[in-house]
């Protein structure tokens, strides 16, 4: 495959409920839709799902946009490939970057999996016809808004409810979402907010029946995971700390979490993603597809990864709706009591909504 153009779009959409995390609070988001065309005009979508801002990891819309259009778009049109995977080899040569180099990585694999006439799930190694949706909820004002939060979700079957905690908003939501729906699946998400003298909280939390404790200290604190891990029966579950499949041969030699958080996003790629889930299906450690809020384009790559076997446990594959009024792709993702689809249809198994997407893009960059 040679790959003859590169577009790149940054399209903006309304969030329908504000979402807070512990660095930052957001009502819109701003993604690159990257488009992929082959010389035989095979066309590939791609969704690059950055935040704006460096708070989730170093990466902002503005160094994806730039590291696209400068270093990864040559490589891609430089590159001559059979499988995405070495064309993934190539784009490995820029360090980091993992946002950037995951759009490409999707686009790739959407188009590669068209021209073959296959579906992205099977070709990923899926095995299931559907996945199970959880949803994360940020953190709110007060619990009473919570709760008003967490109430729809559990009455739509979501199989499982995660809860944004930061110092200062943890044990006590917590609790009360943990008191008004007794057997719902809860875990929570500390994006990093932690540290080691807060272990007193982690470990009220360790008695509330919590699946998984995410990310509660920073990305780089292996070592102190590891000395919580020993200290919660609660599994940890690493996030921000994987950037790469070596991070988790470091994490797993440590003990630093059970549980893996796969995000294509932040593992640069489908075909990084896979190869996280297979390590850790090597190690035994169950892992779920996280979210990064994507559009159509990424949240569909979202679905066909969590088809995959080590996908034991629910992943952020929520609904379009919960996100957004209107969806970039002609077809929202939908949730049915708490399951979503894999599709059957070749190739990524959403078509963007060309004119929509084409009216609301701020930008447009042919290459
Ligand atoms: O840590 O999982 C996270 C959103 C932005 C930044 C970090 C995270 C999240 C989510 C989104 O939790 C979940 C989703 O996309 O459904
Ligand atoms: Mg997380």
């Amino acid at each position: 495959t040679r790959i003859s153009t590169v577009e790149l779009r940054r399209v903006r959409l309304p969030l329908v409920h504000e979402f807070q995390t512990s660095s930052h609070a957001k009502r819109s988001l701003e993604h690159i839709l990257l488009t992929l065309t082959a010389t035989d005009g095979t066309v590939g979508w791609g969704e690059i799902a950055s935040p704006s801002g460096p708070f989730y990891s170093a990466e902002t819309v503005a160094t994806c946009w730039a590291i696209a259009r400068d270093h990864l778009a040559p490589i891609v049109l430089a590159a001559e490939w059979e499988h995405p995977a070495e064309l993934a080899r190539a784009l490995a040569k820029v360090r980091g970057n993992q946002f950037a180099r995951a759009g490409f990585d999707m686009a790739a694999w959407s188009l590669w999996t068209a021209a073959q006439g296959v579906p992205l799930a099977r070709a990923l190694g899926g095995v299931r016809t559907e996945v199970e949706a959880g949803v994360s909820l940020g953190i709110e004002s007060t619990v009473d808004r919570l709760l008003a939060q967490v109430g729809p979700r559990v009455d739509e079957g979501y199989r499982r409810i995660k809860l944004k905690i930061a110092p200062g908003w943890d044990v006590e939501p917590v609790k009360a979402v943990r008191s008004a729906y007794p057997s719902v699946p809860l875990h929570v998400d500390a994006n990093g907010a932690y540290t080691p003298a807060d272990l007193a909280v982690l470990k009220e939390l360790d008695g509330l029946g919590l699946l998984m404790i995410e990310q509660p200290y920073a990305p780089r604190a292996l070592s102190d995971l590891a000395d919580l891990q020993q200290q919660l029966a609660t599994p940890v579950c690493l996030d921000e700390s994987v950037e790469e499949v070596d991070d988790l041969v470091t994490a797993l030699r440590l003990g630093a979490g059970r549980i893996l958080n796969i995000k294509v996003s932040r593992m640069g790629g489908l075909t990084a993603a896979v190869r996280a889930h297979d390590v850790a299906a090597e190690h035994g450690v169950p892992v779920w597809c996280g979210g990064m809020h994507e559009f159509g384009i990424g949240r569909a790559a979202n679905v066909a990864l969590s088809a995959l076997p080590g996908f034991t446990l629910p992943s952020d594959v929520s609904g379009s709706d919960k996100y957004y009024a209107r969806d970039v792709t002609t077809e929202p993702i939908v949730a049915t009591d708490g399951m979503v689809a894999v599709s059957t249809a070749y190739g990524l198994g959403r078509e963007p909504d060309l004119e929509f997407v084409e009216t609301t893009a701020a930008d447009r960059l042919i290459l």
